[in-house]
């Protein structure tokens, strides 16, 4: 059973959703403005996220927070507190293609504990709480049981607008696709993350990214029986930036070589 606070995020998590479906029908309507080449912030965004803080904060006033839009706020209780991107995937969702989620992550003493990520448009709702196992609209999901590279599909980001790792990602890409079945660069790392514990991919892998992009990720996965460490070993793969994540039969496969000095 969900705990009082997963049902929180579920709730938050819905009502921004409903609130970005309506707006993604009229996507051609919505006035962006730009945030950096490449990296449009819409309105949509922006409420969304207004509707999730009003929700958690409400129901939980002395959490921290932290948001892409909104950027931190300590709280007075210092050992919890939201991760939360309202929209991740906002290149998606400006060009009308149906693959954003809202992503939710509750941190208690610097781990992650409870996670939603909601793919509104497909109503795709992913839940997992710490020692509790991972759902996809309350089934089970369990990462995925391919041992062979050669038959195992990996999803990564890639650098956009003349920003992020290029060079790094590159060759990663020229050791990886030649021994797998396929790299997919969807855009939205909550829900590569979220197909990882799904067992949709085998793995992911990105650099460059963002803590609020992947914190409720890393528990589905977890949670779902997969292992994720950041690139950096030692290093925390919510705030380190680069994350690798995968079932356990390939993860130390897919780490070396995304490892690999040159
Ligand atoms: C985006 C990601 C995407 C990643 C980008 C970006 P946003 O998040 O989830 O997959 O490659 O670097 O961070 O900006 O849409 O929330």
């Amino acid at each position: 059973m969900a705990s009082a606070n997963l049902n929180i995020m579920i709730r938050a998590a819905r009502k921004a959703g409903r609130s970005l479906v309506k707006d993604f029908r009229e996507v051609e309507n919505l006035q962006v403005s730009v945030k950096g080449a490449g990296d449009f912030v819409s309105r949509a965004d922006r409420e969304a996220e207004r509707i999730i803080k009003e929700e958690l904060r409400n129901a939980r006033p002395n959490y921290g927070w932290i948001g892409e839009e909104t950027g931190e706020e300590d709280g007075e209780d210092p050992t919890r507190r939201w991760i939360v991107d309202p929209l991740d995937g906002t290149t998606n969702f400006l060009h009308g293609l149906p693959h954003w989620a809202v992503s939710i992550a509750l941190e208690h003493k610097g781990e992650i504990v409870a996670s939603v990520v909601f793919d509104a448009a497909k109503d795709e709702l992913f839940t997992a709480e710490k020692g509790d196992g991972a759902f996809l609209n309350d089934r089970r999901i369990r990462v995925s049981g391919r041992r062979q590279m050669i038959e195992s599909i990996f999803a990564t980001g890639v650098p956009f607008a003349g920003r992020g790792p290029l060079p790094a990602t590159l060759r990663d890409l020229g050791r990886l696709m030649p021994l797998t079945a396929g790299v997919r660069r969807w855009g939205a790392a909550s829900l590569d993350l979220a197909y990882v514990a799904a067992g949709r991919y085998e793995g992911y892998w990105e650099r460059g990214i963002k803590s609020w992009d992947v914190a409720a990720g890393v528990l589905l996965v977890k949670e779902a029986g997969g292992r994720v460490d950041s690139i950096h070993p030692g290093q925390s793969p919510v705030e380190s930036g680069s994350i690798v994540a995968a079932n356990p039969q390939l993860f130390d496969e897919l780490a070396g070589i995304v490892r690999q000095r040159d």
